[in-house]
């Protein structure tokens, strides 16, 4: 069915974490998010999320450039514009458009979420997803003590997440992670996430992670850097799973060609939307990579677009997909994520569209600017 947007509407809104995240780069107290919401031309409609932070420590993108990019060159691309199917906005918004990824994704997504609402499918059906079912894993932010982060995922162990993952920086990695696997003992599924904290001049202290027995160690060198991760994946027995470098298809093909690492952590906006994650599920699907989907700390809104990419069959390593509660006092959608005593978060198949309803009272609620584009 052909798909037609008339009207976009932008909002900022600002939603205080239960908690505040710290992560080597920065820390986040107050998520800012830029929230989209697209009608087409018989009025149908789906919100959509735009995952940039404040500031441009994890992605050179931020909710500010996004805001920019997106009303200065993204949108103008499609609004009025006749899609024959969402697969078409990726190359639209390609050609001769250097970056900007997550502006890119915003509205690529929303684009996907307003055709699964137009055919009355599952957004996760809608993209192909098989599971009913998706494995939830918890990212933990750095603590103060080795002690505080034990406690921390003691209780998300106990909660029944399925993977837990341990934010490290230097001074705090190898007595972290130590006291971790030490409490938790040698089955516990746990993992480490650098975020570009490292460089090859750290290998020897990466190299004394390997005795814990990690499922991966994410990015821990600079976020656009392959080369030096295949050397360091070179001498580490621990598998690389790469975040901040993989920002399009042609990022992952390099990731198998130089042996850069041995997963990858899709999330669909750091890529460009769900073209390229579906188009990296299926190169990693044919190379035996190990894919499973990476959060940003999400409103409900992107959330749903995560839980559905999750659903492919390809991702088979539990995702950093943790329900409402653990972030926010109260969500954005009806009902709010959850996730069931076995780790597990059931995939709304059977609900038109992203399966959530956006909660446009407690939206316009946290709104703090907002701006609407109209089809010429
Ligand atoms: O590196 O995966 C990351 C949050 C913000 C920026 C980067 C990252 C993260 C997380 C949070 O790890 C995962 C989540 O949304 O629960
Ligand atoms: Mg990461």
């Amino acid at each position: 069915m052909t798909i037609c947007i008339r009207e976009i509407t932008l909002r900022e809104i600002h939603l205080p974490l239960k908690e505040p995240f710290v992560i080597s780069s920065g820390a986040v107290t107050t998520r800012r998010i830029l929230l989209t919401e697209l009608r087409d031309q018989d009025g149908a409609v789906a919100w959509s999320e735009c995952p940039a932070g404040a500031a441009p420590n994890y992605s050179p993108e931020t909710i500010d450039t996004a805001w920019l990019a997106i009303t200065s060159w993204v949108a103008p691309r499609l609004l009025g514009r006749a899609l024959a199917h969402p697969r078409d906005v990726h190359p639209i918004l390609e050609r001769d458009f250097r970056g900007h990824w997550m502006a890119k994704a915003t509205l690529e997504m929303g684009a996907w979420g307003l055709a699964a609402e137009r055919d009355g499918v599952s957004l996760a059906r809608f993209i192909g997803g098989t599971r009913e079912r998706i494995e939830v894993g918890i990212s933990l932010g750095i603590e103060a003590t080795p002690a505080a982060l034990v406690a921390k995922a003691r209780q998300a162990l106990g909660h029944g997440y399925r993977k837990v993952k341990i934010k490290i920086k230097p001074g705090a990695d190898v007595d972290y992670v130590g006291a971790a696997r030490e409490a938790l003992g040698p089955g516990a599924p746990l993992m480490a996430d650098a975020n570009n904290a490292y460089t090859l001049d750290d290998s020897d202290r990466l190299v004394q992670l390997d005795q814990f027995g990690l499922l991966m160690i994410e990015q821990p060198l600079a976020w656009d850097d392959l080369v030096r991760h295949a050397a360091l994946q070179r001498r580490l027995a621990t598998p690389i799973c790469l975040d901040e470098s993989i920002t399009s298809l042609e990022r992952a093909e390099d990731i198998v060609t130089l042996g850069a690492g041995r997963i990858i952590n899709i999330k669909p906006g750091r890529v460009g939307g769900f073209a390229p994650s579906r188009a990296i599920h299926a190169l990693c699907a044919r190379h035996d990579v190990p894919v499973w989907c990476g959060g940003m700390l999400e409103s409900g809104v992107g959330r749903a677009y995560n839980v559905a990419l999750a659903s492919l069959p390809g991702f088979t390593i539990p995702g950093d997909l943790s329900p409402s509660a653990r972030y926010w006092e109260r969500d954005v959608v009806t009902p709010e994520w959850t996730m069931a005593p076995d780790g597990t978060m059931t995939v709304p198949r059977d609900r038109p569209g992203l399966g959530v309803a956006v909660d446009i009272d407690r939206v316009d609620d946290l709104t703090v600017r907002r701006e609407t584009l109209t089809a010429p």
